[in-house]
């Protein structure tokens, strides 16, 4: 018999978790603390933007095998996929992960598998272990796994499938009961380890990313105050067969990646040097981008500042540099700030400056801020950027040569 699945949370990684295993036959209890997601979701509308889900969700919700509900309801498999934002002081809010375990102790039997996904500290896992057992102190066996999702959003559905996954319990027998549950929709490889090791893998995962975007970043920096185009060297950097260098930006956005590394420093903030060096260089190229734009402003310009999402082609806005940068430009310079996001139907609270469509940006005269390399970006015609100043973060613009 399949397992029944409680998952808390049903967010970007919850919901399309739910929504698959139902599709693979699994019964599914979906909570969710906020009534107005639980009612959109039962109307079978995901309140996420993320291809298939709402289709899996509809499917689910029709089977009866995907139920919603505010309280969890008991099952054999308690999955915690709840936020884990960063507090003002950068340090990891647990509260979330905390409260979800209060809501299912009372739920909670014996063998019961608990599985934590949400991006966690190191020794999350141990922490709820704790706390269960000082709520639930008649149960015997309780098996706590972590483990961490790597799913990049917009290939939700497919990475969940598809991706090797890291399943680490707090014990070996946690571990297993962890891996069994994952090859349910797990076609990659399920790799069993220890709950710490899991979790600071998916740290690991996500600050070697923000290290190596930071690098092409100084990168952009260097070659830019020597006159050269640093997608021109990145290119043929990575022609070697042991360099990968990613793409410069203006700043490494999202909820994960501007994140996370702060969650790995502070696991030992004295040997951690160069994570909060990445960091740093990050918030030197936001500063850099917004130099370089008021320079142009202050000579007169209008700014037209194409794009406010973190990355191309979603409408998420969290931790975004592009909408930052936007609105320090629109704070300094007021109505001389045009900002154009085709994937937003109304700017953002706090923007300061007008969202307007591509055609009408481009219908007066002002220098071109490219933040978001969105496809419907790419394909503007090149005699609308006659002209006019260009500050390029992304190389949207750029002429591609070949070699
Ligand atoms: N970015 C660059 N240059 C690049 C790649 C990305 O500037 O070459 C920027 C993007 O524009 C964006 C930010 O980095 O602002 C992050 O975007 P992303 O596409 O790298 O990652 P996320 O945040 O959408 O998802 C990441 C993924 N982690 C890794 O690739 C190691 C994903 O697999 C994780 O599941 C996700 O974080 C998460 O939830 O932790």
């Amino acid at each position: 018999m399949p397992p029944r699945v409680t998952i808390l949370g049903l967010g970007y990684i919850g919901l399309p978790t739910a929504a698959l295993l139902a599709s693979r036959g699994l019964r599914v209890q979906g909570v969710d603390t906020n009534p107005a997601v639980r009612a959109q979701l039962a109307a079978g509308r995901a309140h996420i933007a993320e291809p298939e889900v709402e289709a899996l969700l509809e499917r689910g919700l029709r089977t009866g095998l995907l139920s919603l509900h505010e309280t969890p309801p008991p099952a054999e498999v308690f999955l915690l996929a709840v936020p884990t934002p960063l507090g003002p002081d950068r340090a990891p809010v647990l509260e979330h992960v905390f409260a979800a375990a209060r809501a299912i102790a009372p739920a909670l039997a014996e063998d019961n598998l608990v599985l934590i996904e949400s991006t966690s500290p190191i020794g999350t896992t141990a922490r709820v272990a704790e706390l269960l057992r000082a709520l639930r102190p008649d149960l015997g066996a309780l098996h706590l796994a972590y483990g961490p999702e790597r799913v990049l959003p917009g290939r939700i559905m497919t990475e969940l499938v598809e991706n090797d996954r890291v399943a680490g319990g707090l014990t070996p027998e946690a571990t297993r009961r962890a891996v069994a549950f994952y090859r349910h929709f797990v076609r990659g490889a399920v790799l069993g380890t220890d709950a710490a090791t899991a979790e600071m893998v998916k740290l690991a995962e996500n600050a070697f990313r923000d290290v190596n975007i930071a690098f092409a970043n100084e990168l952009s920096l260097i070659a830019e105050a020597r006159g050269l185009d640093v997608w021109r060297v990145i290119a043929l950097a990575n022609r070697h067969p042991r360099v990968n260098i990613l793409r410069p930006g203006p700043g490494v956005g999202g909820h994960c990646i501007a994140v996370d590394p702060w969650f790995l420093a502070a696991a030992a903030p004295e040997a951690a040097r160069l994570i909060p060096a990445a960091r740093a260089v990050d918030a030197a190229k936001r500063a850099h981008v917004i130099a370089r734009a008021a320079a142009l402003a202050e000579a007169g310009e209008r700014l037209i500042c194409l794009g406010l999402a973190f990355k191309a082609d979603v409408e998420d806005l969290r931790e975004s540099p592009a909408l930052a940068i936007t609105a320090a430009l629109a704070q300094r310079f007021p109505g001389q700030v045009v900002a154009v996001d085709p994937h937003l139907a109304a700017p953002p609270e706090g923007l300061g400056a007008p969202l307007v469509a591509l055609e009408e940006a481009f219908a007066a005269p002002g220098a071109v801020l490219v933040l978001t390399d969105h496809a419907a970006f790419a394909r503007i015609p090149r005699a609308w950027l006659a002209g006019r100043a260009l500050i390029d973060t992304r190389g949207l613009f750029r002429e591609e040569e070949s070699g």
